[in-house]
């Protein structure tokens, strides 16, 4: 961090640390304040099509048999306050239609896609929702979150109401500081981004470090230890703080029933005490002959899906899911039966940690050999200037996985984004659709135009574990052995919804189990190697990719919409990097699997939900510090005097040196940003640049220096005047005073 940039954060917290004064002093009476509401208001109704419901400004979630819109709404909860009870009330009810059917939600896995096509149902009776908030609590770096899920429609036997309005009210109750809070000025920067009501971080305090710093980290066998310097050494000269731990000294110095656990207490060590944010894992799970090498936590998963014959209900109790040392509360096992992560419905509350408090990326090597292959990749890649070329591709096999890629517009118009929707105007897309495609999508084509030089592959359609289907209708497949013969010096970042690409512990699908059910994992036989596709494409030293974000068992999607499920985390990984400033690889990936559904049971009508094990599906192979883009962006929020997040505001952006103004709106989260490259503005390090927020009436403005060390900065512009509404608890915030301005800047990387 350079030392202006300092010295605007410690000006920005000496204002927050001042407003607490001012409460602490002049508000006794909303102390004992114990709830507080928040209204969702939504501007226009939805648009019905075929049996569906689409709306601006919210996801498509499956809920029990049917898909609705919802609208993600986090609320931070105050500091020492959990949830006690939540309630909502609806208004400005419409009713839009009287005879309408819903199309049904049919989960089924990616590699069941297109088996049983024509088989569309739909819902005519019932009552969907059943509530219109879907919530759970959520701690991130100890901030306790409320996750709400709000659906702005209800179905009731054929008619649609519209509601307007839903105004949420939280009841809270005492709560204890969970054991991750360790209040750094960065994370209530992090948390204000993200949550609807940003004013309430201001009752967490703010500390300091007392040891050392370091962001990035990164654990490895002794073996491999002097490659992965390398990677250390070039981190630090970018002006990270980062250091290695091996896993030998971590076996030696650390507490927990096995060597998964001591590596995670290792990883809370450094998270508490050392500001960790990053970690590497520097090595595969197993060596080449299945020998535990670094090692991954197995979690457990159910789902309720179509196989393409029949429904069944399949578990995976040996997911690998590096989630485990991302999310850092809780052990993983509450119940301790040494079953991690399971809880979705039954009598077990869920044991997994959704909120990711670092970034994690495994480097999926085992050698020395494939170490430095792996870290030449990752230093040029982040050396050399990116590529802007996006290779989308899409096997049509029959239905339509191009919808994944494409979607820009639904049948009827209605717009739902696919991963086109999310790139910028400077990206070029280099379209691989098998349907725009004759002849055939051959091996030696598609790997052509992965040596053409791309940021992203995004590969849609089928897949297994050494293996995925590039063109259906000439059923050709692209191997391991393909992904090691690629050639190419520009890396790409490849993501594909298929199964099991990503299988990183080597094992096969087991497709006999599937059919009837059951543990699709027992009996499955590893890959020789233990390797999987997605591996292969890494550890080419001639080419092939720096990062791939995979499943590593099978994809999930919908009947009749691919785009659900794994399509949805898929879409998010864009989405994060082009439209949300999540630039650096590992946040990515990590806020993709957290944009899916908080409710991973289907309590309606009792079946496991398609979303828990979604998300268990996505690991990052790669680094999670490596900024995916090389551009500079200034991201930030806009809040009003009551702390709330304002939607739509007009911001400016000038830049102070020339003159020269940006304009944006913020989003329905009160987001704004400005890609300083993307608009092409000649700036330099230090360079001031004024930010200006309008809202009607009222506004409000903070200037900071740009800081071209770091490629996002962060910033939150408060505005306005108003009279606090007198039942939120954002008054209790201020004590009624009105703070005309809070503005800070940190960097997501230093
Ligand atoms: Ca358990
Ligand atoms: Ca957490
Ligand atoms: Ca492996
Ligand atoms: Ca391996």
């Amino acid at each position: 961090m350079s030392k202006h940039l300092a010295m605007v954060v410690a000006t920005v917290f000496m204002i927050l640390v001042c407003s607490i004064a001012v409460f602490a002093s002049t508000n006794e009476t909303t102390e004992n304040r114990n709830f507080f509401t928040y209204t969702v208001t939504f501007d226009s109704p939805p648009t019905l099509k075929a049996g569906r419901i689409y709306m601006k400004d919210t996801i498509q979630l499956m809920y029990g048999h049917v898909i609705l819109p919802f609208k993600r709404v986090y609320l931070l909860l105050p500091y020492g306050k959990t949830l006690q009870s939540i309630a909502w009330d609806k208004s400005g009810e419409t009713l839009l239609a009287t005879d309408y059917s819903l199309k049904k939600a049919q989960v089924t896995l990616v590699s069941a896609i297109g088996k049983s096509k024509g088989s569309v149902e739909y819902i005519r009776t019932g009552t969907y929702p059943k509530a219109p908030v879907m919530y759970d609590v959520g701690i991130f770096r100890g901030f306790r979150i409320l996750r709400a899920y709000v659906c702005p429609v209800k179905f009731v036997d054929g008619k649609v109401y519209f509601y307007q309005n839903i105004k949420i009210t939280v009841t809270l109750t005492d709560a204890k500081i969970p054991k991750t809070y360790r209040g750094l000025e960065r994370d209530h920067i992090e948390v204000a981004m993200e949550v609807a009501n940003p004013g309430v971080v201001n009752t967490y305090p703010v500390k300091k470090l007392k040891q050392d710093e370091y962001r990035y980290i990164i654990i490895t066998p002794q073996s491999l230890a002097n490659s992965f310097q390398a990677l250390i050494n070039h981190k630090i000269s970018r002006g990270l703080t980062a250091t290695l731990i091996t896993l030998e000294d971590i076996e030696a110095n650390y507490q927990g029933v096995d060597t998964q656990e001591k590596i995670r207490n290792c990883i809370i060590d450094y998270y508490l005490n050392h500001g960790t944010e990053y970690v590497l894992l520097g090595g595969d799970t197993t060596d080449s002959s299945g020998n535990d090498f670094l090692p991954h936590r197995a979690t457990r998963a159910n789902v309720t899906a179509s196989n393409g014959i029949s429904v069944v209900d399949i578990y995976s109790s040996k997911f690998p899911d590096d989630l485990y040392f991302s999310g850092l509360d809780g052990t993983w096992d509450s119940d301790g039966d040494g079953i991690y992560g399971e809880g979705d419905g039954g009598s077990i509350p869920e044991e997994a940690d959704w909120l990711g408090e670092i970034a994690v990326g495994r480097a999926p090597v085992d050698t020395t050999a494939q170490a430095d292959t792996f870290v030449n990749k990752v230093i040029a890649f982040e050396s050399n200037s990116r590529s802007t070329t996006v290779m989308l591709h899409a096997e049509d096999d029959p239905q339509s996985f191009g919808d994944m890629s494409v979607i820009k517009k639904n049948s009827g118009g209605y717009s739902v984004p696919g991963v086109e929707a999310y790139l910028p105007s400077y990206i070029n897309v280099d379209e691989m659709f098998e349907a725009h495609n004759t002849p055939d999508i051959t091996i030696s084509l598609y790997s052509q135009h992965i040596e053409q030089g791309n940021l992203f592959v995004n590969h849609a359609g089928h897949g297994d574990t050494n293996t995925y289907m590039i063109d259906g209708s000439s059923s050709t497949q692209f191997s391991k052995d393909d992904a090691l013969a690629l050639q190419n010096t520009v890396y790409p970042i490849h993501a594909t919804v298929a199964c099991y690409s990503g299988a990183f512990d080597g094992l096969h699908a087991n497709q006999m189990a599937l059919l009837f059910g059951g543990d699709v994992d027992e009996g499955a036989s590893a890959e020789s190697d233990y390797d999987c596709l997605a591996e292969a494409f890494i550890i080419n030293d001639q080419g092939g990719m720096v990062a791939t974000m995979m499943n590593s068992r099978f994809g999930l999607g919908d009947q009749n919409d691919p785009t659900l499920c794994s399509g949805q985390i898929d879409n998010a990984l864009y989405e994060n990097v082009f439209q949300k400033g999540l630039i650096n690889l590992g946040w990515a990936v990590q806020k993709a699997r957290e944009s899916v559904s908080p409710v991973y049971y289907n309590y309606d009508v009792g079946t496991y939900c398609a979303y828990k094990w979604t998300i268990y599906d996505a690991n990052l192979l790669g680094d999670p510090e490596m900024p995916v883009l090389d551009h500079h962006a200034i991201y930030g929020k806009v809040v009003d005097a009551n702390g709330n997040a304002v939607v739509n505001a007009t911001v400016t952006l000038k830049h102070v040196p020339s003159g020269q103004t940006f304009q944006t709106t913020t989003d329905a989260n009160g987001i704004f940003g400005f890609d300083l490259d993307e608009l092409g503005l000649s700036y330099s390090n230090g360079d001031s640049v004024e930010i200006t927020a309008v809202n009607g009436t009222q506004s409000g403005s903070t200037t900071i220096q740009i800081d071209t060390s770091v490629n996002v900065q962060k910033v939150i512009v408060q505005i306005g005047q108003t009279t606090p509404e007198i039942d939120a608890y954002t008054v209790m915030i201020f004590g009624g005073v009105t703070v005309l301005l809070i503005a800070a800047a940190v960097s997501k990387e230093e």
